[in-house]
């Protein structure tokens, strides 16, 4: 039987949270033989450790049959991959940064300056098609560092909560495009490898599904019920079981962290007692 293989970043942002989405999928590794391979006993999957940058290339390749990397490097890199799933994870923006204390006054800014970055692929781009020139200083770290060493008069990097710019004297002043760790396959996947990352994504699709949602459980009068069924969303329509306690029952349902909060003291007006919220591991819809 063939082997999925899956690129994902050897140590750094997102490392972790790529070996923890493949563990949610209930897919344990083991350490291979060789330190850079792990290989799972649960599912036909072998994972390859690399840096970040290379993954796109080795994907495009085949080396790797699919990875998982920052939806920035796909862009920059402009490798024959597909884009097959959005994580949601790593979330980021690549933005131009100016120092504080320069006025601003729109695009125009940016004639004729000097810029430090680590990805002229996609500045390259945005400048084309915003008809500015720069001149481009291609740095692989620390780029936030260059306009106080004099090495050119602004930047464009990846930005998150903005601290590093702030520490640095500089300010986001436009946002060319935003990133988050995603999935990309090989362009040509044979039909027994294409099965193998068909059934990887459905599994991810049933955990994300499941984020942020809670199996609700409360009991409540009869006569209420109208009331409580408009307040709970529910998948389909909630499930109601009699009580022993004549004249009420036990309605089950599913909801939003986000909306929990919300709608909980209109359940409570509603009648609602014993009030139970539990985590829900999948989500099969
Ligand atoms: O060794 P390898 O090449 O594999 O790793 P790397 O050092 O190139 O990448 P790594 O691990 O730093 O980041 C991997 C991916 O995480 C990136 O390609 C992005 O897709 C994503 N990501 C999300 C980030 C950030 N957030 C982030 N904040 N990557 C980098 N940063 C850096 C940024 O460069 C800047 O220096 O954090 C600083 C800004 O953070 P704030 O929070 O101060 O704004
Ligand atoms: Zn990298």
């Amino acid at each position: 039987m063939k082997l999925l293989k899956i690129a994902i970043q050897k140590s750094g942002r997102l490392s972790e949270k790529s070996l923890e989405l493949i563990k949610e999928c209930d897919i344990k590794i083991t350490e291979g033989k060789r330190r850079l391979i792990g290989v799972s006993n649960d599912y036909p999957l072998e994972l390859l450790y690399l840096r970040d940058d290379d993954i796109p290339q080795y994907v495009a390749d085949g080396v790797a049959d699919i990875g998982i990397v920052g939806e920035n490097e796909v862009m920059e890199k402009n490798k024959n991959v597909k884009l097959v799933q959005r994580l949601g994870f790593a979330t980021c923006r690549l933005s131009l940064a100016i120092p504080q204390d320069a006025e601003y006054n729109g695009l125009q800014w940016f004639n004729g300056k000097r810029i430090a970055t680590s990805y002229p692929g996609i500045l390259k781009k945005f400048l084309k098609e915003n008809n500015i020139s720069m001149t481009i200083e291609e740095i692989s770290g620390s780029v936030e560092i260059a306009p106080s060493i004099g090495l050119a008069d602004c930047i464009f990097d990846i930005v998150s909560s903005g601290s590093t710019l702030v520490s640095n004297r500089l300010k986001e002043v436009e946002v060319v495009t935003k990133s988050e760790a995603v999935i990309i396959s090989s362009p040509k996947l044979d039909a027994e490898k294409q099965k193998l990352l068909d059934g990887l994504l459905f599994r991810i699709k049933t955990v994300q599904q499941s984020i942020g949602n809670k199996y609700i459980l409360l009991n409540a009068p009869n006569k209420r019920l109208d009331d409580i069924f408009r307040i709970l969303p529910g998948m389909k329509s909630p499930t109601v079981l009699p009580l022993h306690l004549e004249g009420w029952s036990s309605v089950h349902s599913v909801v939003n962290e986000k909306e929990f909060w919300g709608i909980i003291d209109k359940l409570k007006e509603c009648g609602a007692e014993g009030i139970l919220v539990i985590p829900i591991e999948k989500m099969i819809l």
